[in-house]
């Protein structure tokens, strides 16, 4: 059972580098969560990696919301992962044809699979969006995950599309690494569970959003990562770095303590 094994003991069933590299760093820094920065300017995104850098297993962007984006934010953002020892998720969500995907995906100015060790896909559009993907980031050593839930209300990613989400998936377990999803599905086989909609504080954002805490995400339901932005960045550009500091490493516990007890490996 994948949600009783230790994140280093899954790591070793990947063959997928970026899957690998994640459950890796993930035991090595005693952390499952990843932050979502969704602020629109290049300096506060910079600056709230850099504060929370040291609490993450990985980094969450939406680049197309930056309004001053430019080459040298690549450049500062690898040199942050690298500084912290976090790997990049650019939350792109593609949901078109294979070679519409495959061009949004390396081209443009944004050129995602060049820096984003991880990105996501809508399963939609059927098959031919992984295959597209595949072309551009399995030769980088990328992974995909599908969005097999969404944490919105009223989604309409549930019952027999998730089940077509996860069909899709095992048939390209390669480039496939798991999942944007709510719980954990049985099955034989291993795949990520990455879940947004954590929050500590409160329920939910007014606009569909919908919250709950670590420990039902990663001790109740079997997922593996947790997602959290405004609760830890706070509003707009961002709280102040000691705040962002606290409050990451305020979730980082939840979620750390949660998954020592789901292993089973509670220290008394
Ligand atoms: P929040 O500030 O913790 O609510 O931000 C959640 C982030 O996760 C935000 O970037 C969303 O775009 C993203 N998200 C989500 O909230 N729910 C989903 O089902 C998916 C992504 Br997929």
């Amino acid at each position: 059972m994948a949600s009783t094994k230790t994140y280093a003991a899954r790591a070793e069933g990947y063959a997928n580098p970026a899957a690998r590299s994640l459950l890796e760093l993930m035991d090595r820094k005693k952390t499952n969560l990843c932050v979502s920065v969704d602020v629109t300017r290049k300096s506060s995104l910079l600056r709230i990696i850099d504060a929370v850098g040291p609490s993450v297993c990985l980094v969450k962007t939406h680049i197309d919301i930056i309004e001053d984006f430019d080459e040298d934010l690549v450049s500062q953002l690898q040199h942050l992962s690298s500084k912290h020892d976090f790997l990049i998720f650019e939350d792109r969500k593609f949901a078109d044809i294979g070679n519409t995907v495959a061009l949004q995906y390396s081209r443009g100015v944004h050129r995602i699979a060049s820096w984003s060790h991880i990105t996501n896909a809508h399963p939609v559009p059927g098959p031919g969006i992984i295959t597209g993907l595949a072309s551009i980031g399995q030769p980088l050593g990328r992974g995909l995950l599908l969005l097999a839930e969404m944490s919105s209300a009223g989604t309409l990613a549930a019952g027999a599309y998730t089940s077509a989400a996860i069909d899709m998936a095992r048939a390209h377990r390669d480039f496939v690494i798991g999942f944007i999803a709510m719980k954990r599905f049985d099955g034989q086989e291993d795949f990520l569970i990455l879940t947004p909609g954590v929050g500590l504080d409160v329920k939910g954002d007014g606009m569909g959003q919908q919250y709950r805490t670590p420990r039902e995400v990663i001790l109740d339901r079997g997922c593996d990562v947790i997602i959290v932005g405004r609760g830890i960045y706070g509003k707009g550009e961002g709280s102040d770095d000691d705040v962002i500091k606290a409050q990451a490493e305020r979730y980082r516990e939840e979620g750390w303590k949660a998954y020592l007890e789901r292993t089973g490996q509670n220290i008394v």
